[in-house]
C-alpha cells in the first residue's frame, strides 16, 4: 500500500490523491506538514508536500507522480495512447503548473496568511497572469475537458489550480478567472460532478474547517 504524506488542504496534494482514487491505488494519509527538518527532507528533498511513498521509495513532485502512476498502471488511463497527444497533455499540464499555478500562488501570503498587501507584487502578478492566460487560452480544449474528449492530468492540475488561485485573484486582483478563460465555469461544474472530486473536497473542506475552529 502507499502512504501518501500531506495535507488535505493543499492543492498539489490534492492532485495526487484524485490520480490515486481515479487509478483505484490503495493508500494511506499520512497528514505531514511541508518540513525543512532532516527526516522529512530524506523522503522530499524541497520539504514540499505531497511525496508518496511506494514499495521502491519515496517521490516527490506531483507532475513526477503522475507519470510514475500512469506508467504503473493505465487500467484508468489518464494520459492519450498516442505520443504526440500523450505530450500535448504534458504541455497543457505544464502551462498550468507555470504559468497559473505558480503566478497566482505569489498572491497566497497576503490573501490567506496575512502577509501585508504588496502593490508591486500585484502588479507584477497581474502581468505574468496576462501572459498565462493568454497562452492557456490557446491551448485549452474544454471539449469537455482541458486537453479534449477525456479526463486527463490536465484536468487534475487545471482544477486544483484554479479552485485555489481564483479565490486569490478575485481577492488581490478583483479579476475571476471564470470572465477570463471562456469554458471555465462549464468545466468546473462538470468536474464537481465527479464523486472522487466531491471526497476530494470534502475532505479539504473538513480539513479547513478543523484549521480555521
Ligand atoms: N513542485 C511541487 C510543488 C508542491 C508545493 O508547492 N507544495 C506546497 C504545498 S501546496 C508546499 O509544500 N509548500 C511548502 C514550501 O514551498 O516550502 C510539486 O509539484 O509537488
Amino acid at each position: 500500500m502507499f502512504k501518501l504524506y500531506g495535507f488535505p488542504v493543499s492543492n498539489y496534494y490534492n492532485m495526487v490523491k484524485l490520480t490515486l482514487l481515479e487509478k483505484g491505488f490503495e493508500f494511506e494519509e499520512v497528514m505531514t506538514r511541508p518540513s525543512q527538518e532532516d527526516d522529512f527532507l530524506n523522503i522530499s528533498p524541497m520539504g514540499k508536500i505531497p511525496c508518496l511513498e511506494v514499495k521502491e521509495g519515496p517521490l516527490s513532485e506531483t507532475s513526477v507522480i503522475f507519470d510514475f502512476l500512469e506508467d504503473l498502471s493505465s487500467d484508468v488511463p489518464l494520459y492519450p495512447t498516442d505520443t504526440y497527444q500523450r505530450a500535448k497533455v504534458r504541455e497543457l499540464t505544464k502551462s498550468i503548473e507555470l504559468y497559473l499555478e505558480l503566478v497566482t500562488r505569489q498572491l497566497l501570503g497576503a490573501v490567506f496568511f496575512g502577509a501585508p498587501a504588496d502593490e508591486q507584487l500585484n502588479e507584477k502578478v497581474n502581468a505574468e497572469l496576462d501572459k498565462g492566460v493568454a497562452a492557456l487560452n490557446r491551448i485549452l480544449i474544454f471539449s469537455p475537458f482541458a486537453a479534449g474528449e477525456v479526463m486527463t492530468y490536465a484536468d487534475f492540475m487545471l482544477y486544483y489550480t484554479v479552485t485555489l488561485g481564483n479565490m486569490a485573484t478575485k481577492k488581490a486582483l478583483d479579476r475571476d478567472l471564470c470572465d477570463e478563460l471562456p469554458g471555465l465555469t462549464a468545466w468546473l461544474t462538470m468536474m464537481e460532478g465527479n464523486p472522487l472530486v466531491k471526497k476530494v473536497n470534502a475532505d479539504r473542506d473538513a480539513a479547513l474547517k478543523a484549521m480555521t475552529a
